[in-house]
């Protein structure tokens, strides 16, 4: 092991150790109880199988049969034919966004490797699904825009509950294809969390993330706050050689004249000039809970166009079901680009249907061809696979026109109802969406999308949970205490809404703190990178890869859990998600490449009983060896 320790140091192997070498380093001197690979896979196969998958528990139905995805068929020898990335290269981001503004055909951004599973299934989507079809569609498609894959919460819950490296799934995405821009979703000064970082860490954050494949950065605010966006327009502008996509989250109603006070047709184009001269590549409307009407749309993208010289992607969820309907009219009014996700990951609470909307655009003078044929392909393999996360649907069976009521996000909504669910309100759900919507009217009417949709349904949980409305608040408001989040959101947290906050309601949140109106980020230190390298070394005993660096630094607790789950059980990002959520029946066997060309086949065979310890003995063959396994069982 010591020989091991010496051979694996990376000053070993940089072929720097010194005569001090050993003494310089005490931690060739810990000798872990390293389990193989293979054995730590097989602990975690076994703890799914006899105390089921913690993400799933409760929801797993015995009865449900998965079937195997049909791959759509490909011939993978040569490398797909040139695309946007390749296009990008060669103009540059400036140049870019000149062909994509004088480009006639529409563009189609595809969402289904981030904001259609965001919003369906709580973000539940792994990397050894979305990696099965990824080369295939650069091949098939590569006329697409961009895939958008990465941000959002696709970074916290790939760490948290899906126990994988986000950088790991980009890099990988990115090798499987080279041709198709790669997208992401970044909350500004918020970047891939839900609260203000030091402007150094999210510097350094974008940069690694176009080294690791970012082409696209779509930056926004939850509160339409430009000072919020301002740093991380500047950071892909100067640290990166990819695109700057500044948006401005839409709310409200833009034809209903009687809410025209704040979000009217002059608010969104003086956010767009603003962008525009904050040097963003393109202007992103992002429509996150699917509000834009059609003939608003119409209305919005006419004047943009006529305002700003830039590209106009347009975001929406079709939560309402109307959606295809303000595309049309977006794309008529010449609006750039449009999001979109395949057939099977689409509608509801997800983007408008890929496969469809090509369709519809079909003799419409902007149309831009596709296979449709292999579009539905594609779907469905998804619809196969949709169906491997069942646990996480939202229960949401038709579009809904209360959204335009209550105006929660797509990404939110399939994670307010488990939300609700935890607190025990499943029953009172109807109740949490109303309040919801009065919420924001005590908030002053704001923009919600996250972070700060998310605080608006804190507060929502909590009125409900404790039976209480937002009259109460006004009314004996001082007597309460609220939620942490909404008391960060009122000192100033997470920026400034349009018109301030409403100062009564301002003074019954905080009481006696002081709110501030400045950037949040100008009360947070830098990050002393070296210091925190040498940090992480010390605790995680490992040099650590940058990347795991800025993952701890962006979310300690969840990068130190999954730090912990990788030590004892190793990467199962590998194991295929039927096993990952459900595990092995008896007499049922799965292929595993545990490392590059490194595979093993895995069959259980029995379960045995219940000992005095609690501890049940399970016979595996392992690359068709019996190896058997105490597993705890928790029951
Ligand atoms: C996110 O921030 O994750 C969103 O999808 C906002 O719409
Ligand atoms: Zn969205």
């Amino acid at each position: 092991q010591f020989l091991q320790n010496i051979i694996a140091h990376p000053v070993f192997m940089a072929g720097e150790a010194t005569v001090d070498f050993i003494k310089d380093h005490p931690e060739l001197f810990r000798f872990e109880q390293r389990r193989d690979r293979a054995t730590r896979m097989l602990r975690f196969l076994g703890d799914v199988i006899v105390n089921g998958h913690p993400d799933v528990a409760g929801n797993v139905d015995p009865k449900k049969e998965l079937r195997k995805p049909l791959l759509p068929d490909y011939d993978p020898t040569n490398p797909p034919p040139a695309g946007t990335k390749q296009k990008l290269m060669e103009l540059g981001p400036e140049g870019f966004a000149k062909w994509l503004r004088a480009d006639p055909q529409i563009h189609y951004t595809d969402t289904t490797l981030r904001d259609a599973h965001q919003s369906l299934l709580a973000t539940r989507m792994r990397t050894t699904d979305m990696l099965k079809v990824a080369n295939r569609y650069a091949h098939q498609h590569p006329q697409t825009f961009s895939l958008e894959c990465w941000g959002g919460a696709t970074f916290d819950v790939a760490l948290r509950f899906l126990h994988e490296d986000p950088w790991e799934r980009l890099a990988k995405l990115r090798a499987a294809v080279p041709n198709i821009l790669l997208q992401m979703l970044i909350r500004g000064a918020n970047g891939v969390g839900y609260k203000a970082y030091p402007d150094n860490l999210t510097e350094r954050f974008v940069q690694q993330a176009a080294e690791t494949g970012i082409d696209v950065f779509r930056i926004f605010d939850s509160l339409n706050w430009m000072p919020g966006m301002e740093a991380c327009i500047n950071f892909v502008r100067t640290k990166t050689d990819r695109l700057a996509e500044a948006s401005i989250c839409y709310t409200g109603d833009l034809l209903d004249v009687s809410r025209h006070q704040k979000y009217n047709l002059e608010y969104y184009l003086r956010l767009a000039r603003q962008i525009e001269d904050a040097g963003a590549h393109i202007l992103c409307i992002k429509d996150m809970a699917g509000l834009l009407k059609p003939y608003a749309a119409q209305e919005l993208i006419t004047a943009l166009r006529d305002t700003i010289s830039l590209p106009i992607h347009l975001h929406t969820h079709d939560t309402s079901s109307l959606q295809p309907a303000t595309y049309l009219k977006a794309v008529e009014a010449g609006v750039d680009v449009i999001d979109v996700a395949l057939g099977s990951l689409s509608g509801l609470t997800s983007q408008p249907n890929f496969n469809s909307v090509v369709e519809m655009l079909r003799g419409q003078p902007r149309h831009r061809e596709y296979d449709q044929k292999s579009l539905n392909e594609f779907s469905t393999y998804w619809e196969a696979v949709r169906e491997y996360y069942y646990p996480f649907e939202s229960g949401l069976k038709a579009g809904t026109s209360e959204v335009f009521q209550h105006e929660i996000p797509g990404g939110q909504y399939s994670n307010l109802r488990p939300q609700a669910a935890a607190l025990g309100l499943l029953d009172k759900f109807e109740t949490v969406k109303t309040t919801f919507a009065d919420v924001n009217q005590l908030f002053g009417d704001i923009v919600k999308v996250t972070p700060s949709s998310k605080v608006v349904g804190d507060m929502a949980l909590y009125l409900v949970s404790n039976d209480l409305t937002t009259r109460d608040v006004l009314e004996k408001g001082e007597s309460l205490s609220f939620p942490e989040s909404v008391r960060q959101l009122f000192r100033g947290e997470i920026g400034q809404p349009e018109g301030g906050w409403p100062k009564d309601v301002q003074r019954i949140i905080l009481k006696d703190e002081v709110p501030f109106t400045d950037r949040p980020n100008e009360h947070l230190a830098p990050i002393d990178f070296e210091q925190e390298q040498r940090n992480f070394q010390e605790k995680f005993e490992t040099e650590g890869k940058f990347t795991d660096v800025l993952s701890w630094l962006l979310y300690p607790k969840v990068f130190e859990q999954y730090w912990a789950f990788r030590q004892d059980y190793g990467d199962v990002s590998v194991v295929s998600t039927p096993v990952f959520y459900y595990g092995l029946k008896s007499g049922e066997e799965t292929l595993i490449e545990i490392a590059r060309g490194k595979s093993i086949i895995v069959g259980l065979q029995s379960i045995g009983p219940v000992d005095k310890d609690g501890n049940r003995t399970l016979f595996f063959s392992l690359n068709g060896q019996t190896r058997n396994l105490k597993i705890r069982d928790n029951s």
